[in-house]
């Protein structure tokens, strides 16, 4: 007999999308194989569900979490929205723009608690080891569950792998850190920006995570911020206290050395300096080996493993849409499992694919290019699926207009209201700028 099971490791935004792919599947009367879904954390939402702790989780376990208090979406929700469960349906109105990490926890849980899917997943549950036995063509899936303390293996026709990619931390080493006197940490590990008030920190990396926790940090209040670029400055016009220096060459004591010849003490080091596409539960023949860019290596169309696809990867892509992304990948990916989509059994189809996404994405690094493509990407697989379709130049144009605000205010872009591109309503403008917003809570956000 054949075995159909469906293994989904994760139940962040992307492993949860898997789920809700299937279920819906099974509402619309599709006979739908058995899944799996294995979480290592003890609740849903990946990194969108707080944890105060760093280092080792509860269980022992490396911490997923990097989100941090305070934090706000650093893009506009018009570009995320689901286009099954809309921002109004769970909210029961249209909501500002820009919702801080609980809000849309709520939301993400929202569509998965209507589905009824929480059975599905084993949470506690840390897989260990993946293994491919060609003969049966079966995976099997070792696991840990920390709830009954025992690990044990199961075998499943397919791998959903939704675990996520920025959660180990890309940790560079400059000369002095070893001896450095004050506070030496990664964004991975930061976790709230009042820690920093009235204190000097320097930043290393331009991209979104510096630009986020140094805003984070000038909002509550630290003394002086700097940013040393590797590659070039990120621009925008930051306020007084803040600036941008070319790349560190070494500390000493609390000193940063800078390539120009400049030198500051700081009080902290936060290393804004990306993350690891990480993998430690699958053998070499299995695991994706990827730069974070968006066409992402050795997968067809995106999601499935040109080595083996029987293997799905979902949102291994750096991201401009994310959940919608996620739900058109899973889709997709459902498809091909239940036989609707057929994969070309030919190898050098799908590492041609691969190189003709990866060509496109190197015809231009501007930003509006990636958003567009990004965009083409997701209309394309949603053109595939019965993923309800839905206005993906309307997000695009969404993203353009949170790039042109954040280029006139950086600390005040999160202060604009966007067109649901679901539902054709206009966000409302939040009730408080956000450079006075001290309070992140749900409530407090809601009181629109
Ligand atoms: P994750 O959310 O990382 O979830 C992966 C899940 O897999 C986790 O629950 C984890 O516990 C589980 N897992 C991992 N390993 C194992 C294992 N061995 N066994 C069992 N379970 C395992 N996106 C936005 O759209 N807007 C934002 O504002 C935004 N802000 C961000 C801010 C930060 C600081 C970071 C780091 C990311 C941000 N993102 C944002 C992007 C974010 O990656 C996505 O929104 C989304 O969380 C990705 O979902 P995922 O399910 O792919 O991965
Ligand atoms: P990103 O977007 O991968 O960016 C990593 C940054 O780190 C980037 O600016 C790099 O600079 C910089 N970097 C990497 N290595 C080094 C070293 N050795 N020295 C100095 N700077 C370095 O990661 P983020 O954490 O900002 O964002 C990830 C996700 O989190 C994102 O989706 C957000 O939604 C939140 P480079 O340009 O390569 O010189």
């Amino acid at each position: 007999m054949t075995n159909n099971r469906v293994a989904v490791i994760g139940a962040g935004p992307s492993g949860l999308a898997q789920l809700r792919a299937f279920q819906t599947a099974a509402q619309n009367g599709a006979d739908i194989p058995e899944i799996v879904c294995f979480e290592k954390q003890a609740n849903w939402g990946g990194l969108w569900n707080y944890d105060w702790r760093t280092g080792l989780d509860a269980n022992g376990e490396p911490c997923h979490a990097s989100m941090y208090r305070y934090l706000w979406s650093n893009g506009p929700k018009e570009g995320l929205e689901f286009a099954d469960y809309s921002f109004e349906e769970h909210f029961g109105k249209q909501i500002a723009s820009y919702p801080p990490r609980a809000v849309l926890f709520d939301y993400i849980e929202g569509r998965v608690l209507k589905a009824k899917i929480r059975d599905w997943i084993r949470f506690d549950t840390a897989v260990r080891l993946v293994n491919y036995n060609p003969t049966t063509e079966l995976f099997t899936v070792t696991v840990h569950d920390y709830a009954n303390d025992t690990t044990y293996s199961e075998d499943f026709g397919h791998l959903v792998v939704a675990s996520g990619h920025f959660s180990t931390p890309n940790v560079p080493y400059y000369e002095g850190f070893e001896a450095y006197n004050g506070r030496l940490l990664h964004a991975h590990d930061f976790r709230d920006a009042r820690e920093f008030s009235g204190k000097d920190i320097l930043i290393l990396g331009t991209s979104y995570s510096a630009e986020d926790i140094g805003s984070q940090c000038w909002k509550y209040g630290c003394k002086s911020i700097t940013v040393a670029h590797r590659t070039a400055p990120m621009g925008f016009d930051w306020p007084d206290n803040w600036a941008e220096v070319p790349a560190l060459v070494k500390v000493e004591g609390k000193t940063a050395h800078f390539k120009d010849g400049t030198s500051r003490d700081v009080d902290a080091i936060i290393l804004c300096t990306g993350y690891k596409h990480h993998f430690p539960f699958l053998p070499d023949d299995l695991r994706l080996k990827t730069v974070n860019r968006l066409a992402a290596s050795d997968l067809y169309k995106g999601v499935a493993f040109v080595h083996n696809p029987k293997v799905f990867y979902i949102g291994m892509q750096d991201q401009w849409f994310t959940f919608n992304m996620f739900d058109a990948q899973a889709w997709w990916a459902r498809d091909v499992i239940m036989g609707k989509i057929e994969i070309p059994s030919d190898k050098s189809v799908l590492l041609a694919d691969v190189q003709e996404r990866e060509k496109r994405e190197e015809v231009s690094d501007d930003g509006k290019y990636a958003i567009r493509y990004q965009g083409d990407y997701v209309e394309e697989l949603i053109s595939e699926t019965d993923y309800p379709s839905f206005d993906v130049d309307g997000a695009c144009e969404a993203f353009y207009q949170w790039k042109k605000h954040k280029s006139e205010n950086i600390m005040g872009f999160r202060d604009n209201a966007y067109k649901s591109v679901i539902t054709g309503s206009m966000a409302p403008k939040h009730h408080t700028p956000w450079v006075d917003a001290l309070d992140d809570t749900k409530e407090v956000y809601l009181q629109n």
